[in-house]
């Protein structure tokens, strides 16, 4: 499709950056997972990287194109390529893969963060609804209080398993509406403060540098 087309293109790209020596953060979702296959190749060419994986998904895929694998215990990430929900400006709305805690870890430790997206993602103010990953026994704590904040937390369920997703870290996500967020910081905060949540997926001036994905082209930008 169009867009498949176009999330691979901004995969491709993003690699391009990758150099010998390189650690690079690998994102989770379909675009980053392009990323990671094209990563592949060039390792197969004789690129000399290493990745650290954001999720299950991801370090399946880098161990299926043999990209060598170490941790943040091990290596420096110079570079991370991930994917987004929405992007505004440096502000990305990250989570609807349920990876957000892992990749806001290797995301925030890279020198540097290459968003990769198709155009879909770019917007002038994030407003979807904001993956808060908690622990199970805070779930219901964690909903009132994200009431209280304005917001309308929803418990993710799952599509092929009886009962609701359980992320990588094995605890539950809440999908949480709070409309158009034009200065996410303060959010970010107060959804961080609450006992029981392990991560959010807003990610305040994240972005250092963007590939847009167009089905011919890609358009590459500092935000
Ligand atoms: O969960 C995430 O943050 C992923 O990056 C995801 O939201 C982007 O997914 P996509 O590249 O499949 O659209």
């Amino acid at each position: 499709s169009e867009r498949e087309a176009a999330k691979r293109r901004a995969g491709e790209r993003a690699v391009e950056a990758a150099e010998d020596g390189s650690v690079v953060g690998l994102g989770s979702g379909s675009t980053a997972a392009h990323a990671i296959r094209a990563l592949g190749r060039e390792v197969d060419a004789g690129l000399d990287v290493e990745g650290v994986p954001t999720s299950f998904q991801a370090r399946e895929i880098a161990i299926d194109v043999g990209i060598p694998l170490t941790t943040l215990d091990e290596a420096d990430v110079t570079l991370a390529i991930d994917g987004a929900d929405q992007i505004a400006g440096r502000d990305l709305l990250k989570g609807g893969g349920g990876a957000h805690a892992r990749e806001k870890i290797v995301d925030a430790a890279a020198d540097r963060l290459l968003v990769v997206a198709d155009p879909t993602k770019e917007v002038d103010v994030l407003d979807g609804p904001v993956p808060v990953e908690v622990l199970p026994d805070a779930r219901t704590p964690v909903a009132d209080a994200i009431r209280r904040l304005g917001g309308r937390p929803e418990l993710r369920r799952a599509d092929r398993k009886s009962g609701p997703v359980v992320s990588d870290n094995g605890n539950l996500i809440l999908d949480c509406e709070f409309g158009a967020m034009p200065a996410p910081t303060g959010l970010a905060a107060d959804l961080s403060a609450l006992p029981g949540v392990v991560e959010h997926g807003l990610f305040v001036d994240f972005a250092d540098e963007v590939c847009l994905g167009t089905e011919t082209d890609v358009t590459v930008f500092e935000p």
